[in-house]
């Protein structure tokens, strides 16, 4: 098993987790994939299963790591490799002598980040449509999620409906806490946020665990509640 990355400790269970304000968004249509890539220097084009089937399924064992300190190991992806997925299908369309900086992922529950192209084109980055063997649930990000391993977990963004590439990274404005953003989240150099010190950032973010993971947990039954009783009616 691999040694655990600075600052993070073996979680047994995987929470549905991230910043208190998305425990109660879900994704509208999880159960179709539909990636809209767009940006200024290239032409848009949707991404479906027949898109994405052209190209090598990959499957992957890694650990997730949240940037609270909680880590997953050996988790089972299967999807495609975000390498392949831009040399194959989206560099193609890219105007020439331009060149792409960072990538922006939109969620279907509105939250958003974004990665460097670079880190993105590392070997074991995926657009995983699948954990364990089966399709990603609510939990865990259906229809398909960005997996990038060596990134903190709010780089791995969930129910991907669009990835926006852009020329520069200056545009780009943060979303929700600015303490706990780094631009590239490298989990092996503990860039958990530019704003606090470690340190400082594990004290205030280790007793949130539990209680963020139960309110996500909540929210997520209430959710399933809700469709149920959609179906009955
Ligand atoms: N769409 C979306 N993606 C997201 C989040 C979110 O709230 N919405 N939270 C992020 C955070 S902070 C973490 S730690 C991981 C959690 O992934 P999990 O819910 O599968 O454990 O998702 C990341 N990606
Ligand atoms: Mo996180």
């Amino acid at each position: 098993m691999k040694p655990l990355p600075p600052g993070q400790f073996a979680s047994k269970q995987f929470p549905r987790f991230g910043w208190a304000t998305f425990a109660d968004r879900f994704p509208r249509t999880p159960q179709h994939l539909r990636l809209k890539v767009k940006g200024d220097v290239l032409d848009t084009i949707v991404l479906d299963e027949t898109a994405f089937a052209g190209l090598p399924r990959v499957m992957q064992v890694s650990d997730f790591h949240c940037v609270t300190t909680w880590t997953v190991q050996n988790l089972k992806w299967s999807g495609y490799r975000f390498r392949d997925v831009y040399r194959e299908l989206l560099a193609p369309l890219v105007k020439a002598d331009t060149t792409i900086k960072i990538g922006v992922f939109r969620g279907q529950d509105g939250y958003r980040n974004f990665m460097d192209l670079e880190d993105l084109l590392a070997g074991d980055v995926l657009l995983a449509d699948q954990l364990n063997g089966e399709p990603l649930d609510i939990a865990h990000g259906a229809p398909m999620r960005l997996v990038a391993p060596a990134h903190y977990g709010y780089k791995n963004v969930k129910h991907l409906h669009q990835l926006e590439l852009w020329t520069s990274a200056a545009r780009y404005k943060s979303q929700g806490p600015k303490l706990a953003q780094h631009p590239r989240a490298r989990v092996a150099l503990e860039e958990r946020s530019i704003s606090l010190p470690n340190w400082v950032f594990k004290l205030m973010f280790k007793p949130l665990i539990r209680p963020n993971a139960w309110l996500f947990a909540r929210s997520l039954r209430q959710y399933e509640q809700r469709q149920q009783d959609e179906t009955n009616d």
